[in-house]
Protein backbone atom coordinates (compact mmCIF):
# COMPACT_ATOMS: atom_id res chain seq x y z
CA UNK A 1 0.00 0.00 0.00
CA UNK A 2 1.37 3.23 -0.78
CA UNK A 3 0.25 4.82 2.76
CA UNK A 4 3.02 2.93 4.55
CA UNK A 5 5.13 5.08 2.40
CA UNK A 6 3.16 8.44 3.57
CA UNK A 7 3.19 7.01 7.43
CA UNK A 8 6.59 7.78 8.46
CA UNK A 9 6.79 11.72 8.01
CA UNK A 10 3.49 11.83 9.34
CA UNK A 11 4.45 10.05 12.82
CA UNK A 12 8.12 12.00 13.06
CA UNK A 13 5.95 14.99 12.62
CA UNK A 14 3.45 14.13 15.24
CA UNK A 15 6.24 13.24 17.37
CA UNK A 16 7.77 17.07 17.20
CA UNK A 17 4.48 18.67 17.60
CA UNK A 18 1.71 16.32 19.45
CA UNK A 19 -0.67 19.12 20.22
CA UNK A 20 -0.44 20.43 16.55
CA UNK A 21 -1.11 17.21 15.54
CA UNK A 22 -4.93 16.70 15.36
CA UNK A 23 -6.43 19.81 13.41
CA UNK A 24 -9.46 17.89 11.75
CA UNK A 25 -8.10 19.19 8.61
CA UNK A 26 -9.39 17.75 5.94
CA UNK A 27 -6.39 17.64 3.60
CA UNK A 28 -4.96 13.90 4.74
CA UNK A 29 -5.74 11.51 2.94
CA UNK A 30 -5.47 9.18 5.36
CA UNK A 31 -8.06 10.71 7.43
CA UNK A 32 -10.55 7.89 7.87
CA UNK A 33 -14.13 8.68 10.00
CA UNK A 34 -13.70 7.95 13.65
CA UNK A 35 -15.19 5.78 15.43
CA UNK A 36 -16.16 6.44 18.98
CA UNK A 37 -15.38 4.14 21.63
CA UNK A 38 -16.52 5.88 24.75
CA UNK A 39 -17.02 9.79 26.19
CA UNK A 40 -17.59 11.20 29.41
CA UNK A 41 -19.02 14.84 28.75
CA UNK A 42 -16.72 16.54 26.23
CA UNK A 43 -13.93 14.07 26.07
CA UNK A 44 -14.25 11.31 23.66
CA UNK A 45 -12.17 8.09 23.31
CA UNK A 46 -11.66 7.53 19.22
CA UNK A 47 -10.05 4.63 16.57
CA UNK A 48 -8.79 2.59 19.82
CA UNK A 49 -6.65 -0.46 19.02
CA UNK A 50 -4.73 -2.72 20.42
CA UNK A 51 -2.12 -5.39 18.37
CA UNK A 52 -1.30 -8.60 19.10
CA UNK A 53 1.64 -8.89 21.32
CA UNK A 54 4.99 -9.16 19.36
CA UNK A 55 6.69 -10.06 22.26
CA UNK A 56 5.60 -12.48 25.33
CA UNK A 57 5.07 -9.66 27.82
CA UNK A 58 5.19 -6.47 26.16
CA UNK A 59 2.31 -5.11 24.36
CA UNK A 60 0.68 -1.71 23.79
CA UNK A 61 -2.41 -0.23 22.75
CA UNK A 62 -3.67 2.85 21.01
CA UNK A 63 -6.86 5.44 20.94
CA UNK A 64 -7.10 9.45 20.26
CA UNK A 65 -8.57 11.41 22.90
CA UNK A 66 -10.87 14.06 21.99
CA UNK A 67 -11.21 17.71 24.27
CA UNK A 68 -14.37 19.34 22.92
CA UNK A 69 -14.05 20.81 26.88
CA UNK A 70 -12.75 24.38 26.86
CA UNK A 71 -9.94 23.50 29.32
CA UNK A 72 -7.25 21.57 28.94
CA UNK A 73 -7.01 18.02 30.38
CA UNK A 74 -4.36 15.60 31.28
CA UNK A 75 -4.31 11.32 31.03
CA UNK A 76 -2.58 10.67 34.70
CA UNK A 77 -2.77 7.24 33.78
CA UNK A 78 -4.62 4.04 31.53
CA UNK A 79 -5.07 0.41 33.16
CA UNK A 80 -5.51 -2.44 30.92
CA UNK A 81 -7.40 -5.36 32.55
CA UNK A 82 -4.67 -8.54 31.25
CA UNK A 83 -1.90 -5.80 31.86
CA UNK A 84 0.23 -6.45 35.15
CA UNK A 85 1.50 -2.81 34.95
CA UNK A 86 1.53 -0.11 32.17
CA UNK A 87 3.15 3.08 31.22
CA UNK A 88 2.66 6.25 29.38
CA UNK A 89 5.39 6.32 26.67
CA UNK A 90 6.83 8.16 23.73
CA UNK A 91 9.11 7.19 21.24
CA UNK A 92 11.64 9.59 20.06
CA UNK A 93 14.71 8.89 17.36
CA UNK A 94 18.41 9.58 18.74
CA UNK A 95 20.61 9.46 15.70
CA UNK A 96 19.58 5.44 14.01
CA UNK A 97 18.44 4.71 17.71
CA UNK A 98 14.99 4.56 18.73
CA UNK A 99 14.18 4.76 22.17
CA UNK A 100 10.96 4.63 24.31
CA UNK A 101 10.49 7.45 26.89
CA UNK A 102 8.05 7.14 29.73
CA UNK A 103 6.28 9.93 29.96
CA UNK A 104 4.31 11.44 33.35
CA UNK A 105 0.78 12.08 31.05
CA UNK A 106 -0.54 13.54 28.38
CA UNK A 107 -2.14 16.55 27.79
CA UNK A 108 -4.68 17.26 25.62
CA UNK A 109 -5.31 20.90 25.16
CA UNK A 110 -8.84 22.42 24.80
CA UNK A 111 -10.25 22.14 21.81
CA UNK A 112 -7.53 19.50 20.54
CA UNK A 113 -7.10 15.84 19.89
CA UNK A 114 -4.59 13.80 20.82
CA UNK A 115 -3.56 10.66 19.00
CA UNK A 116 -1.20 7.88 20.84
CA UNK A 117 -0.36 5.82 17.73
CA UNK A 118 2.75 3.09 16.51
CA UNK A 119 5.63 5.02 16.48
CA UNK A 120 4.54 8.22 18.77
CA UNK A 121 3.09 8.24 22.26
CA UNK A 122 1.67 4.91 23.25
CA UNK A 123 0.48 2.66 26.00
CA UNK A 124 2.79 0.24 27.59
CA UNK A 125 1.48 -3.12 28.77
CA UNK A 126 4.47 -4.71 30.89
CA UNK A 127 3.24 -8.35 31.91
CA UNK A 128 0.61 -9.81 31.20
CA UNK A 129 -2.27 -11.48 33.29
CA UNK A 130 -2.68 -13.82 30.81
CA UNK A 131 -1.18 -14.29 27.13
CA UNK A 132 -3.79 -12.70 23.98
CA UNK A 133 -4.25 -12.89 20.80
CA UNK A 134 -6.45 -11.60 18.24
CA UNK A 135 -9.87 -12.14 19.06
CA UNK A 136 -9.18 -11.18 22.70
CA UNK A 137 -10.99 -7.71 23.98
CA UNK A 138 -9.35 -5.91 26.43
CA UNK A 139 -10.57 -3.77 28.97
CA UNK A 140 -9.07 -0.39 29.37
CA UNK A 141 -9.52 2.61 31.74
CA UNK A 142 -8.22 6.34 30.75
CA UNK A 143 -7.70 7.97 33.85
CA UNK A 144 -8.12 11.83 33.39
CA UNK A 145 -5.86 14.81 36.01
CA UNK A 146 -9.48 15.97 37.52
CA UNK A 147 -10.42 12.28 38.58
CA UNK A 148 -12.76 11.24 35.64
CA UNK A 149 -12.22 8.22 34.08
CA UNK A 150 -13.08 6.49 30.60
CA UNK A 151 -13.59 2.96 30.34
CA UNK A 152 -13.68 1.07 26.88
CA UNK A 153 -13.03 -2.43 25.04
CA UNK A 154 -10.79 -2.69 22.58
CA UNK A 155 -10.37 -5.74 20.45
CA UNK A 156 -7.41 -6.99 19.58
CA UNK A 157 -6.02 -7.10 16.06
CA UNK A 158 -3.42 -8.61 13.81
CA UNK A 159 0.14 -6.78 14.71
CA UNK A 160 1.32 -6.52 11.09
CA UNK A 161 -2.30 -4.83 10.19
CA UNK A 162 -2.62 -2.85 13.42
CA UNK A 163 0.92 -1.42 12.94
CA UNK A 164 0.13 0.04 9.77
CU1 LIG B 1 6.78 1.71 25.12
Amino acid sequence: MQKSYLMFPVIFLGLACASDESHTDSGGESQVASTTFASAGKIAVLDAFAPAPATPDRGAVYFTIQNSDSIDIRIVSVSVDLAQTTAIHTQRMDGDMMSMVPMEGVLVPAGESVKLQPGGVHVMLMGFVRTYGVGDTLGVEVVFEDGVAISFAVGVSAYAEAMQ
